[in-house]
C-alpha cells in the first residue's frame, strides 16, 4: 500500500477515508509533525478498499502503531472498522459531511455498541487536532522528553489566551 507521508518507524498511523479528508486530518499531522512523533498518512476506505482496511489493521501492531487516528464522513464506518481488527487504539475524527456538516459523520462513529469502543473526538478540524494531542498524551506516559514539550505547549497556550484580553476594547 502506497504511504502517502511516512516516517521510517512510524509510531502512530493517520488514515482517512477519502483524499477529499486530509484538509481535515492534515491539523493532525501538523501536531504530530510539531511534536516530533512518527507517523504515516493515507488513504484506507472502508468502503472502496475493504480488504486494505483490513490489511491495514492486522499489520498495525506488528508494524509498531502504538495508535490509529481514523478520519471519515458520511457513513464514517472506518474507525469503528479498524477497531474492530486491531488491539491498537482507535482515535475516530468524524469529517464535516457536505449534507450534514458531520453530525451523520459524529453519529457514526461515536456509537460503537459496547465491546468495540473507539475513542471519538469533535467534528472537523478541532477533532483532528485533539486526536493527535491525545496520541502525544498517551505516548507521553513513557516518555519524558515528551511530556516536557507537551507541558509547554499547554504553558504557550494559556499564554496566549492569557494574552486575548488586551484585544476586547
Ligand atoms: C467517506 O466519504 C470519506 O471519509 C469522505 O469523508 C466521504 C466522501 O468521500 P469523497 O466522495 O469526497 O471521496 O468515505
Amino acid at each position: 500500500m502506497e504511504r502517502a507521508v511516512s516516517s521510517a518507524s512510524p509510531l502512530i498511523g493517520v488514515v482517512m477515508g477519502s483524499s477529499s479528508d486530509w484538509e481535515t486530518m492534515k491539523h493532525a499531522a501538523d501536531i504530530l509533525s510539531e511534536f516530533g512523533v512518527p507517523f504515516e498518512a493515507q488513504v484506507v476506505s472502508a468502503h472502496r478498499m475493504p480488504d486494505d482496511m483490513f490489511a491495514y489493521a492486522e499489520q498495525a501492531q506488528a508494524r509498531g502503531l502504538r495508535a490509529i487516528i481514523a478520519g471519515a464522513g458520511g457513513a464514517a464506518h472506518l474507525p469503528g472498522m479498524l477497531a474492530s481488527k486491531t488491539l491498537v487504539p482507535v482515535l475516530g475524527v468524524p469529517v464535516a459531511s457536505r449534507h450534514l456538516q458531520g453530525v451523520d459523520s459524529l453519529h457514526s462513529i461515536v456509537q460503537m455498541p459496547k465491546g468495540i469502543p473507539v475513542a471519538t473526538f469533535a467534528i472537523g478540524t478541532a477533532g483532528a487536532g485533539n486526536a493527535a494531542l491525545f496520541a502525544v498524551a498517551m505516548l507521553a506516559q513513557d516518555d519524558a522528553a515528551l511530556r516536557e514539550r507537551l507541558a509547554a505547549y499547554r504553558q504557550r497556550q494559556t499564554e496566549h489566551a492569557r494574552g486575548m484580553s488586551k484585544d476586547l476594547i
